[in-house]
């Protein structure tokens, strides 16, 4: 299945949705109408049941150079970016962390401010040895949007967080995978081998388990323990009723390997 969209490519095939980022020439910068078109691709991703691992990745060399910087030009002075990130970036975020499937980035090349956003919002990231990540935002005299300053500091910590975003310094691929900024670093070659494995791999998984997981890793985090064992009880009560648990333990059972079917 195929849809079409102007700034961005949306694709979906065995049980894989791959979203890419498609301007090229500008490393993917993010203009208001990719914003706009990535939001409906999520949100077609939640809707879909067909559709249980989710693949964002730019076309060209870079992932996203961020915000498309000759939209900001041309501004009129009423123009808020507060409401500019209100009603793309920041629902944009929401939606992939709401999103009760698995997220991979598959970062190609350079990840640069609201590109970072993205990358960070996913749940794993995959790095090919070139990609770069560059925080972007003081290179032009802004503080972090796009959810990077409250994902950045639980990756990597606050005082690398903080010479990350206020150095604006270009951070390498190894560098990224040492920090705990990327989960794996591939050479260019087995970028796509890799992440279509691991998309494959979760696919093929219980989706409901792995949504629940998400969900109880986004809410407990602010959580003292008490809550968030009690947080667990509930979320435990929903898994034990899923088709893929009771599928598990039969398989389990039976001494055969499971077929979940994501519900
Ligand atoms: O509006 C709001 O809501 C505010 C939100 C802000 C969120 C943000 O994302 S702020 C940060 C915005 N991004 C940047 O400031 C990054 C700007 N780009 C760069 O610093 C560099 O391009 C990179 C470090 C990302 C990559 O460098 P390099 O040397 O690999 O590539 P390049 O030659 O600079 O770029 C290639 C082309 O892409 C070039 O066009 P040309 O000369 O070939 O015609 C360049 O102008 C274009 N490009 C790169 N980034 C952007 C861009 N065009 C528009 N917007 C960009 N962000």
């Amino acid at each position: 299945m195929a849809t079409t969209f102007e700034t961005i490519l949306f694709d979906v095939s065995e049980g894989i949705a791959t979203i890419t980022l498609h301007r090229p020439d500008r490393l993917n910068a993010l203009t208001t109408q990719m914003g706009k078109e990535l939001l409906t691709a999520f949100k077609t991703c939640a809707r879909d049941d067909a559709i249980r691992s989710v693949v964002i990745t730019g076309s060209g060399r870079g992932f996203s150079a961020g915000q498309d910087l000759s939209e900001l030009a041309h501004v009129s002075p009423e123009w808020s970016v507060g409401d500019h990130l209100r009603h793309g970036y920041n629902r944009l975020i929401l939606a992939m962390r709401k999103l009760e499937k698995p997220i991979l980035a598959k970062v190609n090349g350079v990840a640069a401010g609201a590109g970072l956003g993205l990358a960070l919002a996913a749940d794993i990231r995959i790095a090919s040895e070139e990609a770069t990540f560059v925080a972007a935002f003081i290179g032009i005299g802004l503080a972090p949007d796009s959810g990077v300053s409250w994902m950045l500091q639980r990756l990597i910590g606050p005082a690398r967080a903080f010479e990350f975003l206020t150095t604006g310094r270009k951070v390498k691929a190894d560098e990224a995978l040492a920090m705990g900024l990327v989960n794996r670093v591939v050479n260019a070659e087995a970028l796509d081998m890799v992440t279509d494995d691991m998309a494959s791999h979760f696919a093929q998984a219980p989706t409901r388990s792995i949504g629940l997981t998400k969900r109880l890793l986004n809410k407990v985090a602010m959580m003292p323990l008490e809550q968030a064992l009690e947080y667990e009880a509930q979320i435990q009560d929903i898994a034990i009723h899923t088709h893929d648990h009771k599928e598990g333990v039969r398989a389990f059972l039976e001494k055969r390997p499971p077929q979940f079917v994501g519900r």
